[in-house]
């Protein structure tokens, strides 16, 4: 067709399509999902997902996307939620047409679980492979309902959760800041990322909030009626008791910013792997290094 000077018009739109940016390119979605509960392997997951390449990386072939998107899942002993959210996750963040690399850090035993301090990790690891702009934290337990609940980062800190199955699709207090939450670097470099200091489990999440108040920045709320996720039931691990001094280092959270924190960060890296779906990074943490 060429030869006869008609131009094509499938290759005249491919690279026309390639100079719109990713939100106004065409996202197939699909608005509310009919979450799947079923748990396959890692290597049934690699065959699901062959556009995935190693190391859990997606970057949209006929859009420009905004932001280069980490996505940290912190984590111990809970394969069966990671694949059951991968199963649902990856095809809504392609869908939404999302630049991203999924990161597992996993916290070595025996230390008590850390997740504030897991994030710190994350960020940190992810940013020594490349320049991410956004950084997403996750619990691995909680599938997003709607692909319409967009994986991006805002002009402030944002809450991805409006409501969860276990609280009967609200939240368990208004102010909650745990679960999926998104930080550009530079929003999580003003707060100093997390605390540290929170082994076991509870308040991690309310401090990293009373951090972003202490900064002065807001906190962008995903609406209700694309918000909704379901938690995965679970029961609390022996390692992630409930931490006994959690309303104590709250009370003094916001006045430690600057003392606890990215700046403060001690972890001993032992792996770090690109596995087929993410990249895994194993971390080991001495709670007497912990100030
Ligand atoms: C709530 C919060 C969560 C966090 C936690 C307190 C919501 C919806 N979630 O979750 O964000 O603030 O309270 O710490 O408000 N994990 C492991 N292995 C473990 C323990 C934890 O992988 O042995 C990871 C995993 O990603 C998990 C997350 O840490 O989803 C939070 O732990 P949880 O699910 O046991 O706590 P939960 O459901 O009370
Ligand atoms: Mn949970």
């Amino acid at each position: 067709r060429e030869d006869a000077g008609i131009p094509s018009v499938g290759r005249d739109d491919s690279t026309r399509r390639e100079n719109i940016s990713c939100e106004q390119a065409p996202r197939k979605l699909i608005g509310r999902i009919q979450p799947l509960v079923e748990t396959k392997s890692l290597s049934e997951l690699q065959v699901i997902f062959p556009w995935l390449s190693k190391g859990g990386h997606y970057t949209p072939q006929d859009c420009r996307p905004k932001e280069k998107t980490a996505i940290i899942f912190p984590f111990r002993d809970r394969h069966r939620h990671l694949y059951i959210l991968l199963l649902n996750l990856l095809p809504i963040l392609k869908r939404q047409n999302v630049d991203f690399t999924i990161f597992v850090i996993e916290q070595e035993k025996p230390s008590l679980f850390n997740r504030g301090l897991l994030f710190n990790a994350g960020f940190v690891e992810a940013s020594k492979l490349s320049e991410f702009d956004c950084f997403i934290f996750h619990d691995v337990d909680l599938i997003p309902l709607f692909d319409t609940n967009f994986y991006h980062c805002n002009e402030s800190p944002t809450h991805f959760l409006g409501g969860v199955n276990k609280f009967n699709y609200g939240l368990a207090y208004k102010d909650l800041f745990g679960g999926v939450v998104s930080f550009t670097r530079s929003q999580y470099e003003k707060i100093n990322g997390a605390s540290n200091m929170y082994f076991g489990w509870g308040a991690e999440d309310d401090d990293m909030r009373r951090r972003i108040r202490e900064r002065n920045m807001t906190i962008l709320r995903t609406d209700r009626s694309v918000g909704l996720y379901d938690m995965i039931k679970h029961y609390r691990e022996e390692s992630n008791p409930a931490n006994p001094i959690r309303s104590w280092l709250l009370s003094s959270g916001a006045r430690r910013l600057a003392l606890d924190g990215l700046n403060t960060l001690q972890y001993q890296r032992i792996s770090l792997e690109a596995l087929p779906l993410y990249i895994w990074v194993k971390v080991k943490v001495d709670p007497r290094q912990i100030v």
